[in-house]
């Protein structure tokens, strides 16, 4: 746990204070936009004032944006980090501020307590476990599988990466993973990596994207050359109405959800902090899962 005397930061009441948040890629992206919406939505129940900033997946751009947040007055800071290293000079000068953080959906790598509050996200390596069993199901533990992996250099992607292949290697020694490359997260991405694994293997039996809008990419490339639903399984993570949607239509087996809404989490962490208490320094937040016998009634809580 962390508290404000650990973190020797003066206690505050969250009410008044500036609260800036900094998100990490693009509002393309049905997940930031509902992980931004979820942190305003949550800012403007408890009349906190919200500073936002976007850093369009540019790593510089983001660690000025949190300069300029702390230049405006932010007393208290929500970061959506891109990525996981890299963060020195915003932790020092918000050690000098005396700004405590708050990250999450993506980890900074430092000290939790010294350099962090906390770090609220999903358990990433049981996603990928999870999406593990969701192909091994599919394929009738057999077969040949892609990896489009996560843009590098955040937890997320090696983590995914890491329980998936894990899971693979104990429960289906007969599927063989035989194709990885980065869709760097985005649909375009995911894409043109599934149009280069057509051409390289095009007797795939399974895919896994890292996230759904890479997964929603390589239903595009499919389609595109002519494969039809349940050709290729395809296993995604997320949790958006699309990908929900495409295993109704048959183009996608299942979906781990990745749960953006961290708005109540994140804010209810910086108020405890303020008044003293102690806050855990990870908070884990819970995540759906959608495949062919759910997907229809729970479409709605999709994002
Ligand atoms: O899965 C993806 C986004 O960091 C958990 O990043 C997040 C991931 C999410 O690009 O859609």
């Amino acid at each position: 746990t962390c508290s404000a005397e650990q973190a020797g930061i003066e206690e505050f009441d969250l009410k008044d204070a500036k609260v800036g948040f900094s998100q990490s890629e693009a509002e393309s992206n049905p997940f930031r936009i509902t992980e931004t919406a979820s942190i305003e939505k949550e800012a403007g129940k408890r009349g906190v004032e919200l500073i936002t900033a976007n850093a369009q997946s540019d790593f510089a751009q983001q660690i000025s944006d949190v300069q300029d947040l702390m230049s405006q007055g932010a007393e208290a800071l929500i970061i959506a980090p891109l990525n996981s290293d890299g963060w020195e000079p915003v932790l020092a000068e918000a050690e000098r501020k005396q700004v405590p953080i708050v990250t999450i959906d993506r980890q900074i790598n430092g000290d939790a307590c010294d350099d962090y509050v906390t770090f609220i996200g999903s358990d990433f390596v049981e996603q990928g476990r999870r999406a593990a069993d969701q192909m091994i199901e599919a394929l009738g533990g057999k077969g040949e599988v892609a990896v489009l992996l996560g843009a590098a250099g955040n937890n997320v992607t090696t983590e995914r990466t890491k329980g998936f292949k894990e899971r693979v290697e104990e429960n289906a020694p007969d599927i063989e993973i035989v194709f990885e490359q980065t869709g760097e997260f985005t649909r375009e991405g995911g894409q043109s990596v599934t149009e280069q694994l057509i051409q390289s293997n095009p007797d795939i039996d399974g895919i896994y994207a890292e996230n759904d809008e890479m997964g929603i990419g390589a239903v595009t490339a499919l389609r595109g050359a002519g494969k039809q639903p349940g050709d290729v399984e395809i296993v995604t993570v997320d949790g958006t109405e699309e990908a929900v949607q495409l295993i109704i239509d048959g183009w996608i087996h299942g979906v781990v959800e990745s749960n953006p809404r961290f708005g109540p989490l994140a804010f209810d962490a910086h108020e405890s902090f303020g008044k003293g208490e102690e806050v855990p320094v990870e908070l884990i937040i819970s995540d759906r899962e959608y495949d062919a016998d759910n997907a229809e009634e729970e479409l709605p809580n999709a994002y």
